[in-house]
């Protein structure tokens, strides 16, 4: 009998902790309704009052959640600053064009949201809001962020090798984003982000004068007139200048990416070889001529990216710079 009762104890206790740790693992829309009701709205103005110093500082912080996404997960990797111990992520090579001042965003943001509510808003956290206001702000759709990620405690700069490079084909791209558990469809939709922002030349300018490795060479699916142009912006060995990925609206989160990509008019190799596979093309198509699908789809795929290798039992660090031990 009082074994029996020992058992079923034992049984319900199992049952309980399962529970606990299917709960734990699932991100919630109003996470921080309770512990820290205004927190949307803080980071909200945080990043308002960004924009007037820079308008397209949302660019760097729709990249920025991209970039913790892809390596570690989204877990806020991307922010740790290095020690002499350690060579952090965002010193390794692909984010040496993420502006410091997103970072100074970020640290202005956990500021505020750490004076109204102690080591409660996870760094990971901030991230995925700041890139829906930041999609939202610039046109596109507004979705609900679901939150409760936790803030890793490891960043290391050969982890950057996790991010594709703008010289990766189709089928490079597609293993990576479902190794990540993204599809290809999602794989097209997220491109869509290269609609805002800005490349440095060399990004691309393999593409102009080093086609596959042959000075000389210029890619003959670019486009012959964009070419044109963008020699003018990146003269031959030009590392600084930096050129709108989409010219025809550089801030509007419209789907004139997907017409220049119609149009031999892709930045990147990664942007232009989405129309390598009929399927691909076919969505291109698709996206281009109707901003609505696009832009439902694109937020549906950033819930999916939020997702990737999320940590929801551990720490929120009160320092996005600086990991608790
Ligand atoms: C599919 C593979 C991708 C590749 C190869 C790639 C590559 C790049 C490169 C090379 C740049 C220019 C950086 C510079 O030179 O300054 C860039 C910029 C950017 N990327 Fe991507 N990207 C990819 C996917 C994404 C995704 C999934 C997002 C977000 C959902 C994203 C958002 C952005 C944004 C917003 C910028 C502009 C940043 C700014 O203006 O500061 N990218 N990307
Ligand atoms: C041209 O491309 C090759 C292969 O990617 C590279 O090794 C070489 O350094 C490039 N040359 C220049 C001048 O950029
Ligand atoms: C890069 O190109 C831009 C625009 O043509 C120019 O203003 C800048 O001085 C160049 N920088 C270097 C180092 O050549
Ligand atoms: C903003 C930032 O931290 N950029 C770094 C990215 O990586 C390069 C190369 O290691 C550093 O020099 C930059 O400071």
């Amino acid at each position: 009998m009082a074994l029996g009762r020992g058992a079923t104890m034992v049984a319900a206790l199992a049952v309980a902790l399962m529970c606990s740790a299917v709960a734990a693992s699932e991100l919630k829309v109003g996470y921080y309704a309770h512990s820290c009701p205004r927190a949307e709205e803080i980071i909200q103005e945080g990043f308002q009052k960004a924009l007037k110093d820079d308008d397209g500082i949302g660019a760097d912080l729709l990249r920025m959640h991209f970039h913790d996404c892809f390596v570690r997960g989204c877990e806020g990797s991307l922010l740790v600053d290095s020690t002499p111990n350690n060579k952090a992520e965002k010193d390794g090579e692909p984010n040496s064009t993420i502006e410091d001042e997103a970072f100074e965003v970020i640290d202005d943001v956990k500021e505020s949201l750490e004076a109204a509510c102690k080591q409660t808003v996870s760094c990971a956290d901030i991230l995925a809001f700041l890139a829906r206001d930041s999609v939202h702000h610039y046109g596109g759709a507004y979705y609900e962020v679901p939150a409760g990620r936790k803030d890793g405690v490891i960043s290391k700069a050969e982890d950057t090798k996790e991010l594709p490079p703008p010289s990766f084909n189709l089928n490079q791209l597609t293993d990576l984003f479902v190794h990540k558990g993204l599809s290809r469809d999602d794989l097209v939709a997220l491109s869509g982000a290269h609609t805002i922002g800005v490349a440095h030349c060399t990004a691309f300018s393999d593409r102009l004068y080093n086609f596959t490795g042959k000075l000389g060479v210029q890619d003959p699916t670019l486009d012959g007139a964009y070419a044109a142009e963008l020699k003018g912006e990146c003269p031959i060995g030009n590392k600084t200048n930096q050129v709108n990925m989409d010219p025809r609206s550089p801030l509007s989160f419209d789907t004139s990416y997907y017409q220049s990509l119609l149009a031999n008019r892709g930045l990147f190799s990664s942007d232009q070889t989405l129309l390598t596979t009929s399927a691909t093309k076919y969505l291109v198509a698709k996206f281009a001529g109707k901003p609505k699908f696009f832009k439902k789809k694109f937020a549906h795929s950033m819930l999916k990216m939020g997702k990737i290798g999320v940590i929801t039992e551990g720490t929120v660090r009160t320092n996005c710079r600086v990991i608790n031990y």
